[in-house]
């Protein structure tokens, strides 16, 4: 049976969760050196009040590179177990990617979607995903066999855990509610680029 058949929970129907929240549990079922990259938007600002960690990348500035970065570290650093963390408008700015980690199948990489429907750091504009795309079917069509909507939170702690033992690439829409995030990633990227670099065991 496929893994789409055994996960059919649509958007529709997946439970609209909070960023904070998932975000927590993500970081509470790390085991310890796993590199994880907020996109920009508000997924890095609760992936910053989730608690600093050297292997935290907080993406500044530039809208769709969460998976990329994480798809870079995780060819680069492949015994270590990368998972991007991106908003459904930055992943709509950047769909080509999904068709390149398909390609390159890297088994320790995981790009969890949190999906709120909207730009909400610029302003709250709908976003395509509110008009009916779905990233967890376009991942689908990519390539990436193992996407799936995070059906609740006990699902969504499931879908990391699998994610963290077994073969992937993976994908997990999660669908967001539209909260404020707990913090604000503090900005000094040359800072963020440094620590991250240390956390991965690149720089003294
Ligand atoms: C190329 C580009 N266009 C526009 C922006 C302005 N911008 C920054 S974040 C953002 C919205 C991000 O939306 P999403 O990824 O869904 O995250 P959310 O804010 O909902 O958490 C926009 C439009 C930008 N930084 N780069």
């Amino acid at each position: 049976m496929s893994f789409a058949t055994n996960h059919p929970v649509s958007r529709e129907q997946a439970k609209v969760m909070n960023r904070f929240d998932i975000t927590k549990r993500l970081v509470s079922r790390l085991h310890h050196d796993e590199a994880v990259i907020g996109g920009i938007g508000y997924t890095n600002f609760d992936l910053w009040a989730a608690g600093r960690r050297q292997q935290n990348f907080y993406m500044l500035g530039s809208m769709g590179l969460a998976a990329p970065i994480a798809f870079g570290v995780a060819l680069a650093q492949p015994k270590r177990n990368v998972i991007a963390l991106e908003g459904d408008g930055s992943i709509l700015m950047q769909l080509g990617c999904l068709a390149t980690i398909a390609g390159r199948r890297p088994t320790n990489l995981a790009v969890v979607i949190m999906d709120n429907g909207t730009y909400q750091i610029t302003g709250g504009q709908i976003t395509s995903t509110e008009l009916g795309a779905d990233i967890v079917a376009i991942a689908r069509g990519a390539g990436i066999d193992q996407s799936a909507w995070a059906a609740d939170e006990g699902a969504f702690e499931e879908l990391i855990d699998l994610a963290l033992r077994e073969d992937g690439p993976w994908l997990i829409g999660c669908r967001i509610d539209k909260e404020k995030p707990a913090e604000t990633t503090e900005r000094d990227p040359p800072r963020i680029r440094d620590q991250f670099m240390r956390g991965l065991g690149v720089k003294e």
